[in-house]
């Protein structure tokens, strides 16, 4: 179920602010805030987090804000993130339980990593074993990596234009060695949507966290 819109609105206001004054304490003081209003943890990074970080992205695009503004802001969430992003505080987010194998990791060029490390953590809490290679990710580490491990599932993360070619090289490498029908390949993160992943023959696309871990599910169900 969405949040409550008008506690939407209160907490995503408060955390731009928060943000601009770059304050670690006060951002997990309102992290904190949220959870004792009924705000999971998932909830809060996909439906205020998230928002908040994508118009502060679409402001820096217009050059209304600058780098230095974009780099206060993931101090901001990163701090929050390694204090409220806890197992424990997730355990019970997502009920269904259903085990594979994933290799995550974002793209080649690409060192955004608050979106994928989220996405990992929430898979290994719904039984997932997960292989996270990190940022900055070669198409041969992805595929060399889900090999090693007999992967289900490549998830790649993708918040720059500039890396979707490695997410093409990707499925092109797996056709090329006949294992393509073998690694299922999903994607996500700001540089690409569902009819891209489509067209570029992907089997998902995640909008967030929570998507990740349904099109996983659907995955090996399916499988
Ligand atoms: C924070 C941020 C940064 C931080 C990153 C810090 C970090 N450790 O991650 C810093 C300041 C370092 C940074 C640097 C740069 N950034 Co930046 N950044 C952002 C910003 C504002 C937010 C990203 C974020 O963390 N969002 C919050 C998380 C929770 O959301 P998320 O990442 O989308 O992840 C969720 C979903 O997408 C999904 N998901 C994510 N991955 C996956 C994977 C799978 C498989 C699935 C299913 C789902 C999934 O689930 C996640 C959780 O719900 C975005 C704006 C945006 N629209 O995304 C720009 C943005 C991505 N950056 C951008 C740019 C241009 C840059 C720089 C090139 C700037 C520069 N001139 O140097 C550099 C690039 C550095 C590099 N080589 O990677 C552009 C990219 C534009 C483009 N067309 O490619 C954006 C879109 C801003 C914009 N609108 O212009 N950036």
């Amino acid at each position: 179920m969405p949040l409550n819109k008008a506690l939407q609105e209160k907490y995503t206001q408060e955390l731009s602010e928060i943000i601009q004054e770059g304050s670690i304490d006060a951002g997990i003081e309102l992290a904190k805030n949220a959870s004792s209003e009924g705000i999971t943890t998932v909830e809060f990074f996909t439906e205020i987090i998230q928002p908040v970080l994508t118009d502060l992205g679409d402001a820096f695009s217009r050059l209304e804000v600058f780098l230095p503004e974009l780099m206060k802001a993931s101090m901001v969430v990163k701090g929050i993130q390694e204090s409220i992003f806890t197992e424990d505080n997730l355990k019970g987010e997502v009920s269904d339980l259903v085990k594979g194998k994933v290799v995550i990791g974002t793209c080649q060029g690409d060192i955004h990593d608050i979106g994928k490390s989220m996405v990992a953590m929430l898979l290994q809490i719904n039984g997932y074993t997960v292989k996270d290679l990190g940022v900055n990710v070669t198409p041969q580490q992805f595929i060399e990596e889900a090999q090693k491990m007999n992967a289900d599932i490549i998830a790649m993360s993708s918040l720059l234009t500039t890396s979707l070619p490695f997410i093409k090289d990707v499925v092109n490498r797996l056709s090329a060695f006949n294992s393509r029908e073998k690694f299922k390949v999903i994607v996500g993160g700001a540089a690409v949507n569902s009819s891209w992943a489509a067209s570029a023959g992907l089997d998902g696309y995640g909008r967030d966290a929570v998507e990740a871990v349904e099109i996983c599910n659907r995955i090996i169900n399916t499988k």
